[in-house]
């Protein structure tokens, strides 16, 4: 198969990516960090000998999607699978103080970003007969928590769009799944609280949080389902946390 998975060259996207490459498939990686994508490539074909294509581009950005996806070599050309995963929160502040550049990074990314390459991909999988569409929500696009405001909202819109997705999809034959997890550690905390390690740090302790290996594997499991089932949509949460505003912290 060909997966191809939006945001590998950190967190969730990049162990999706090394989940799918020990299977032997084709893997085709994306995010706005060349020299990542650079090294991670020759360590997906080095370790697991299978073909990696590298695509840099920014999925804010309308015309460097199309363009990413226009000319693709044969091999990787019958996408299989599609992981929608690039996505960020940046900020964390009430909705009278926060910061507008943020939201709209937020709102272009999470959902502009996730429509641009689905509506790319998704008319070859129709044209296949033969696909699935895998998208990165979030709890917090099922509740919402203090100061989540814009990252909950658009998070809140995957989630009608995964279900909306998966009525469009359904005469086609193509599987549409929504994955929302509770708290992971990746450079996730680090880029909502813009590079400020120490504060990313504090939002995980005292307890343990899911790892990116966790959601791979969740991904990875929907993705391989028999043909007559598709899930529809998962929620997975550290053991210690149970909605977005109760977690068990140790001292
Ligand atoms: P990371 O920050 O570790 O990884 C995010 C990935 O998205 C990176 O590869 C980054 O690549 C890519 N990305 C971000 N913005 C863009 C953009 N404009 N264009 C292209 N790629 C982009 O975070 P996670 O792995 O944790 O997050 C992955 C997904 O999971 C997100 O959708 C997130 O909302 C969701 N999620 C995360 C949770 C968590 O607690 N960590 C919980 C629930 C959901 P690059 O910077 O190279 O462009
Ligand atoms: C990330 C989970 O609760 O930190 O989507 O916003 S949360």
């Amino acid at each position: 198969m060909t997966i191809l998975i939006t945001g590998a060259t950190a967190g969730i996207g990049k162990a999706t990516a090394v989940i799918f490459a020990k299977d032997g498939n084709n893997i085709i990686i994306t995010g706005r960090r060349q020299n990542r994508l650079d090294a991670f490539k020759k360590e997906l074909e080095e370790k697991y000998k299978v073909a990696v294509l590298s695509l840099c581009f920014d999925v804010t950005k309308r015309a460097e999607v199309q363009t990413a996806f226009s000319n693709l070599p044969d091999a990787f050309k019958d996408i299989d699978i599609l992981v929608n995963n690039a996505g960020l929160a940046s900020g964390l502040s009430s909705i009278q103080e926060g910061d507008i550049d943020d939201w709209e990074k937020m709102i272009d990314t999470n959902i502009k970003g996730l429509l641009y390459v689905t509506r790319t991909i998704a008319p070859g999988m129709i044209e296949r007969k033969r696909g699935h569409i895998i998208n990165l929500g979030s709890v917090a696009g099922k509740e919402v928590y203090p100061n989540g405001n814009i990252y909950c909202a658009t998070k809140h819109a995957v989630d009608a769009l995964n279900k909306s997705m998966r009525i469009d999809m359904l005469p086609h034959g193509i599987k549409v799944t929504s994955i929302n997890p509770g708290m992971v550690e990746t450079e996730f905390s680090i880029v909502r609280f813009h590079g400020d390690e120490e504060r990313a740090k504090k939002a995980y302790l005292g307890l343990t949080p899911l790892n990116a290996q966790d959601i791979a594997e969740t991904i990875y499991w929907t993705a391989t389902r028999p043909a007559h089932v598709n899930i529809n949509e998962v929620i997975i949460m550290p053991t210690a946390q149970a909605n977005t505003t109760n977690a068990i912290r140790k001292a």
